[in-house]
This record gives structure tokens, C-alpha cells and sequence, in this order.
């Protein structure tokens, strides 16, 4: 904008987060018709995405960390109710992650039935249960610094052994069906282990662990190349989990994390393997550009996510024979909002699932069969670049979740209150009321996502007035203060509060304010 000589630039507007009825109507009708004229039926997609569903884990709502550090973040949730409290908000926001996976003892309930009872009040029930032999816990006989299930002494194994045999009686109490283990079993120089060996043991032990499945249980073997054995991890790649898994029994499958694999690997290829044997069991969806990274999923490879849930969907298509995924989240947020990168993540991967299920594979093979390498390819692309955005908030709406959940979330003031609540001392966290007449999208989130008793006033108090309501320039601010004190000069002072409310600037000290606005004579 051109004032005189000067030129003001306008202030940063944030980027506005969509989440307007009207505008999502028009932009689902839009997709409708082009999908339409594509042969597509809109309807078919917004139903399997609302059945799409996905564990979050219990251990990822506090901020992570690296070796190097961890920024904690001010309404972390500080023990497991809590964790539950938080798993609960982002199923409310995206309709589609009704499960918890547990890490245990990181998250090992005190009562597992009470958690079962309480989480079942929340809406939510368990997923996989994950044994951790990694570290040492306090007060532990032995050490798993050289190993666990691959270690040379059988006492350490028993420990082991008996440690999986616990996670599984704390996720039969919770309703749990798999147990997913993950083993840091591995060596970081040439010579410190037998890799036959080592191998066989981990096998043996496993076999104790699967013989003792309850009824209707699976087993995931997770495979990870390097981490913190540098040499040679001992479940290293897709091949050895496969192996394990085959040589335990049909309940045993391989559970495939996006984030451990070597740079370049083929992900969609090993899935595809995987399904075509009926070993793949569970996911741990992430995303990476180096390793373990953890982030948010479908954050730097949204193609390969996709391609992945493409062989996905094409099994659950298909019906192919022992088809059960186990979807579950495995990230670490090390500087996201924890529940906030949650969010972006659900909604990723409905969006790549959603995609997943544009590509019409009858087509596909037509292309394939007649070697048209173009026209193949251009199936997935065309499927992979529709903007799947209106659908899948459709799919949401009609689940009772969020158009927009992190808009949503924002909105709420989820975080704001835990901050206070969380940082109170048990016992002492403060009441924030907040009041509202309007049903403006921001109160309307307000109520619906947040965890707040809601009571309605619709009575009027007795002897109500008329309200005047007037907006006045700040300059006629001082002519509306007399308007006002001679308007209620009949009032019995003693008994009469009169409030200015008005919004705070944090320049001003409450000081200045007092004097500029509060008169003597009145509180
Ligand atoms: C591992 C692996 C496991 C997870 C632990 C915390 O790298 O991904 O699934 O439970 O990290
Ligand atoms: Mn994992
Ligand atoms: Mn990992």
C-alpha cells in the first residue's frame, strides 16, 4: 500500500488453515466431478477411509530426543493417563486411531484392568504390546549391554525370555492381541559375536516366547539394519525377520518399520515380498531421509509412502490369504508439538491411503500385460497427484472428527490448558472456564475437542436488562466511561461490581491499565 513517500508493507498474515463448511462443500463437489469423469466413485473412497484405522504409540506423545539431547515442551503428559488423555484428543480429531500401543515398562500400567476400563471410557482400546530388552531398568539381575535373546549366557536369555512373558500377561489384561519385538541384539566390531550364532539363540528364545502366545495372538518379528549395534544387528534386514517368522509358526509375522531401512531401499518392494507370503504381520509408520529418523510420516517421501499403500491396498483389495495389518505410528517428535505431529501424520496417512485406493489395478494391468511402461506408471501418478484433501476431510466429518484436526487442535486450546494443569502440582491445577454465546467455529471446537464439562445457561438471570451494545473509536473511549457512570449512578455501590473488559496489551503493565481505566469509587 502507497502512503506518500512511504511504502507500509502489511504485517504477516499466518497462513490461513482451512476449515470452512461451505468452502470444504464446494471443494468435495469439485473432486466428486472430476473423479467422476475419471470413472471413479467418490463415495467407495470416503468409506474405506473412514474404516482406515492406525495405533498411535503410547511412548511419543512427550517430546523425544536424540543422544545428543531433549527440549522438553511445557503440558507434556506426565505419566500414562495422561499419554491416554492425549491418544484420546487425536482419535476425537481424526476418527482414526482407536488403539494405543504400550511400550513396556516405559509404560507399564500399575493396573492393567483399571487402564483397560478408564481408556474404554476414553473410546480407546490397545494394539501391540512392545517388550523393551534394550536397556537396563533399574534394579535388573543382569545386563543387556552384550545382548539379550542373542546373549551367550542363558541366565540373560531366561531374563529375557521372561520379561516377553510378562508383556503379554499385561496386554491379555489389556485386550492387546500382538506383541511386536523389536531386539538390539548385535555386535559393534568383527570377532565380538558368532553371527550363526547368535542368530540361533535369538530364534530359540523367540520360540519360548511364541510357544506361550495366548489364543488368537501374533507374534511381529521388526527388523533393523544398524543402532545401536553398528556392526551387525542381528534381526538386521526383512530376510532374517522373514526367517524367524517362518520358522516359528503361521502366528508369527514380520512387522516392517518405515524408518529401518539403508538409504535407497526399495520399502514397497519388501512389502510386496512380504504380503506375497503372508508374513506381513504389522507397520511402524514413520518417515526418514537418513535412518531411524522418526519423523512425521509421509513428511520427506510422500511417493514412497504411497507406493507402499498401494501393494497395501491392492492385498486388502484382493483378500489375499492372511492379510491382517497391524498399522501402528512409531515416531519420535524432537521438536514438533508431540500431538500436533500426531495429527499431521493421521492425516498423511490418509492421504496416502486414500490415494492408494484412486489407482484402479484392473487398468493397471492392462498396461502391465501389454508392456506399456508409460501408461502403467501414469495410473499411480495420476492417483498419487489428485489432491485427495476434500475426500479425506469428508471422511472425517462423517467419522465426528476434524475437517482440519491441527487447525482444530489450535483452536481448542488443548495444549494451553494442559500447560497450566500439567504444570500444577497434583492437586492444584487450576479451573479455566471458558465462555462463550456464539457458536463461532473457534467455541464450537472448544467444546467439542475440549475435555471440558460444558453447562449451558439458558435461563436469563431476573431482572435482567436490555444490553446496549455499541462499538466505539478508542478516542470516544473516555465519553462512553461518562455515558456509562451516569447510566448506573443509581446503583447501591457497595453491592455493584462494574468491569471493563477489554484486551490486554502486553506492552502495558496491569499497573497502567488500573489507573487508565479503573475508576475510584468502583471495584
Ligand atoms: C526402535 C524400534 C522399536 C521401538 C523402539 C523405541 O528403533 O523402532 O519399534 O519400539 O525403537
Ligand atoms: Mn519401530
Ligand atoms: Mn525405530
Amino acid at each position: 500500500m502507497k502512503t506518500g513517500n512511504s511504502t507500509t508493507i502489511a504485517t504477516p498474515q499466518p497462513v490461513p488453515i482451512k476449515a470452512n463448511l461451505a468452502d470444504h462443500e464446494r471443494d468435495l463437489a469439485a473432486l466428486a466431478e472430476r473423479l467422476d469423469r475419471r470413472g471413479q466413485i467418490i463415495e467407495r473412497v470416503i468409506e474405506s477411509v473412514r474404516r482406515f484405522e492406525v495405533a498411535v504409540p503410547s511412548w511419543a506423545f512427550g517430546s523425544g530426543g536424540t543422544r545428543f539431547g531433549r527440549f522438553p515442551m511445557a503440558g507434556e503428559p506426565r505419566n500414562l493417563i495422561e499419554k491416554m488423555e492425549d491418544a484420546a484428543v487425536v482419535h476425537r480429531l481424526t476418527g482414526g486411531t482407536p488403539r494405543v500401543s504400550l511400550h513396556i515398562p516405559w509404560d507399564e500400567p500399575d493396573d492393567p484392568a483399571a487402564l483397560r476400563q478408564l481408556a474404554a471410557e476414553m473410546g480407546l482400546g490397545f494394539d501391540a504390546v512392545n517388550s523393551n530388552t534394550f536397556q537396563d531398568q533399574p534394579g535388573q539381575r543382569l545386563s543387556y549391554k552384550l545382548g539379550s535373546f542373542s546373549h551367550t549366557d542363558a541366565a540373560v536369555r531366561r531374563q529375557a525370555i521372561d520379561h516377553h512373558l510378562h508383556v503379554i500377561e499385561v496386554g491379555k489384561a489389556l485386550g492387546a492381541e500382538a506383541i511386536t519385538v523389536w531386539l538390539a541384539d548385535g555386535s559393534n566390531y568383527p570377532g565380538q559375536m558368532s553371527l550363526r550364532r547368535s542368530f540361533d539363540r535369538v530364534r530359540d528364545c523367540l520360540s519360548e516366547v511364541y510357544a506361550a502366545l495366548p489364543a488368537g495372538w501374533r507374534l511381529f518379528t521388526e527388523h533393523k539394519p544398524y543402532e545401536p549395534a553398528f556392526y551387525a544387528s542381528v534381526v538386521q534386514d526383512w530376510g532374517s525377520s522373514l526367517l524367524l517368522a517362518q520358522s516359528l509358526g503361521d502366528r508369527a509375522q514380520c512387522l516392517v518399520d518405515l524408518g529401518h531401512h539403508l538409504p535407497n531401499t526399495n520399502i514397497e518392494l519388501i512389502v510386496a515380498r512380504l504380503l506375497g507370503v503372508g508374513k506381513l504381520g504389522g507397520f511402524h509408520f514413520n518417515d526418514s531421509k537418513y535412518g531411524d529418523d522418526d519423523l512425521t510420516a509421509g513428511s520427506i517421501k510422500p511417493y514412497a509412502l504411497f507406493l507402499v499403500f498401494h501393494e497395501l491396498v491392492q492385498a486388502e483389495r484382493e483378500r489375499l490369504p492372511g492379510f491382517k495389518p497391524a498399522y501402528m505410528i512409531d515416531q519420535s517428535h524432537n521438536i514438533k508439538d508431540p500431538l500436533e505431529d500426531m495429527l499431521q501424520t493421521v492425516d498423511q496417512l490418509q492421504l496416502a491411503y486414500a490415494k492408494a485406493h484412486l489407482v484402479d489395478n484392473d487398468v493397471l494391468e492392462v498396461y502391465q500385460n501389454s508392456g506399456d511402461v508409460v501408461m502403467a506408471e501414469r495410473i499411480l501418478k495420476d492417483a498419487f497427484e489428485t489432491d485427495v484433501r476434500p475426500l479425506v476431510a469428508e471422511a472425517r466429518l462423517r467419522n465426528g472428527a476434524a475437517l482440519d484436526p491441527v487447525a482444530a487442535f489450535r483452536a481448542s486450546g488443548y495444549r494451553a490448558r494442559k500447560v497450566a494443569e500439567r504444570a500444577a502440582k497434583a492437586g492444584h491445577a487450576p479451573h479455566v472456564l471458558n465462555m462463550t454465546a456464539t457458536p463461532i467455529p473457534r467455541s464450537l471446537a472448544l467444546t467439542l475437542y475440549g475435555e471440558l464439562d460444558i453447562s449451558v445457561i439458558d435461563t436469563k438471570p431476573l431482572g435482567r436488562q436490555p444490553i446496549i451494545t455499541k462499538i466505539v473509536s478508542p478516542n470516544s473511549m473516555l465519553s462512553l466511561i461518562g455515558v456509562t457512570l451516569n447510566g448506573i449512578s443509581n446503583l447501591n455501590k457497595t453491592d455493584s461490581f462494574f468491569f471493563f473488559v477489554q484486551p490486554m496489551d502486553k506492552n502495558k503493565t496491569v499497573e497502567k491499565i488500573n489507573n487508565a481505566y479503573f475508576m475510584p469509587g468502583f471495584r
